[in-house]
């Protein structure tokens, strides 16, 4: 679905990344055709991985990798995103990188989303559910307390629950629509056993929608 927008979007975000760069390597299906499209242009950059799946296609292509505390500051990370709200807020975590993610986005001077036209929603959460990061310890718990935000579904693909890169587990928190993200996540943030949400508050400087028209350029 959407695979020529998403490759259109990749390759736009491409052309953003000079040589010299430490740049950071979103996760996801779009992210993972921009990865593809900077290959391809053989600038002399550093890569930051947003997850072990992003680093492996990374170095699978030759790009060179460090460890985001093995480098200074990150100039440009280039991320995918599962809803786009209001203020460009929004919803990540489709792919479970999202505490990995919300780490390098904020160790980034700048930040750069690509979706397809399928993302936008007039209203944050109308479209996805919030995923939020778990400690397996006790999580029953933790699921107790989120039931106040909505309901929390554990994450599970074919019969088994999904981990993260650092082990824990997700909940898929169903919350409807979305008045203010920026409270929502700071009272989800601290329930103890919460490690991280999906909700990125001011946090894309520039999102490139692939649309059948174009590539658009919005700006916070
Ligand atoms: C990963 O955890 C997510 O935040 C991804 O950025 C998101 O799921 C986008 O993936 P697609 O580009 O495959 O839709």
């Amino acid at each position: 679905v959407n695979e020529a927008q998403k490759q259109a979007a990749g390759e736009a975000a491409a052309q953003l990344v000079e040589s010299g760069m430490t740049v950071g390597l979103g996760t996801g299906s779009t992210a993972a055709l921009f990865v593809r499209a900077l290959a391809k242009r053989r600038l002399d950059i550093t890569g930051v991985a947003t997850s072990v799946a992003t680093a492996s296609l990374a170095r699978s292509l030759g790009i060179r990798l460090a460890e985001l505390d093995e480098v200074d500051a990150i100039d440009l990370t280039i991320d995918g995103a599962d809803e786009i709200g209001p203020q460009l807020s929004l919803i990540k975590g489709g792919g479970a990188a999202h505490t990995r993610e919300k780490i390098v986005n904020y160790a980034s001077r700048r930040n750069v989303i690509i979706v397809d036209g399928s993302k936008m929603s007039k209203s944050l959460g109308e479209k996805w559910p919030v995923p939020v990061e778990v400690v397996v310890f006790a999580h029953l718990q933790t699921h107790k307390r989120l039931e106040e935000f909505g309901r929390p579904v554990l994450r599970q693909k074919a019969g088994s629950v999904v981990r993260t890169d650092a082990g824990n587990v997700i909940y898929d928190v169903h919350a409807g629509e979305i008045r203010d993200p920026a409270a929502l996540d700071r009272a989800m943030r601290a329930i103890p056993g919460v490690v991280e949400t999906g909700l990125f508050i001011g946090r894309a400087d520039v999102v490139l929608v692939a649309e059948a028209s174009g590539v658009r350029r919005l700006t916070r």
